[in-house]
């Protein structure tokens, strides 16, 4: 496939495997997992067939790495960004001392008042490097990047997790916590 086809396809099951899996006839089963064949013929069904292989290639060449298959090879799951109830697993981590999230001059002063929110997503989502925070905020528009003190906040309790594709999930960043850099 190629670039264009492999976004299109990666957006697609994005959307249902975050957001809208009962579209496709889904249910995510704990952990996030759907059957590859009930995923497969979900999408025959919604009028996008895909192959296996052509799955496989959106997983392997996903640039974020948004998607995996279980040990088996028969399940699959979105790695993070689920706006479903859905538990994901995610055991508790020990976060580098400073994560970084980008964000829009648009969204400060709100954050500036009461820190980082989840908004739509299951968790506030971090970038381990400012690059990647660049990347985040650029999707909004003119970037702006904030670092966190995420040793301090684990110091202080709050509970952060890793998701398989290296993003850092927590529940809340309080202001106190937050640097304009
Ligand atoms: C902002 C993409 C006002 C926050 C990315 C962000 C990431 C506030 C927006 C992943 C706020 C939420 C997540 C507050 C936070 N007041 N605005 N108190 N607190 N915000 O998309 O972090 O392509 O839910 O700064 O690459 O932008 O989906 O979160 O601008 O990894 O795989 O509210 O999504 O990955 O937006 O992005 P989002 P995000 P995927």
């Amino acid at each position: 496939m190629d670039k264009a086809q492999l976004t299109r396809l990666s957006k697609f099951l994005s959307l249902h495997l975050r957001h809208q899996p009962q579209a496709l006839g889904l249910t995510l089963a704990e952990g996030g997992w759907v059957s590859v064949a009930e995923l497969l013929a979900g999408c025959a069904r919604h009028g996008q067939p895909i192959t296996r292989a052509q799955l496989e290639e959106v997983v392997t060449s996903n640039d974020k790495q948004r998607f995996a298959f279980d040990e088996s090879g028969t399940r699959i799951r979105a790695q993070q960004g689920h706006s479903v109830e859905v538990d994901l697993q995610l055991l508790p981590a020990t976060p580098p001392a400073v994560l970084f999230h980008g964000t829009v001059p648009a969204a400060l002063p709100a954050i500036r008042q009461e820190g980082l929110q989840k908004r739509q997503r299951h968790h506030v989502h971090l970038s381990p490097d400012e690059a990647t925070a660049r990347r985040v905020g650029q999707r909004r528009g003119q970037p702006l990047i904030l670092a966190i003190e995420a040793g301090a906040m684990q110091q202080a309790g709050f509970v952060f997790y890793e998701s398989g594709n290296g993003v850092w999930l927590t529940d809340h960043v309080p202001p106190q916590y937050l640097r304009e850099l």
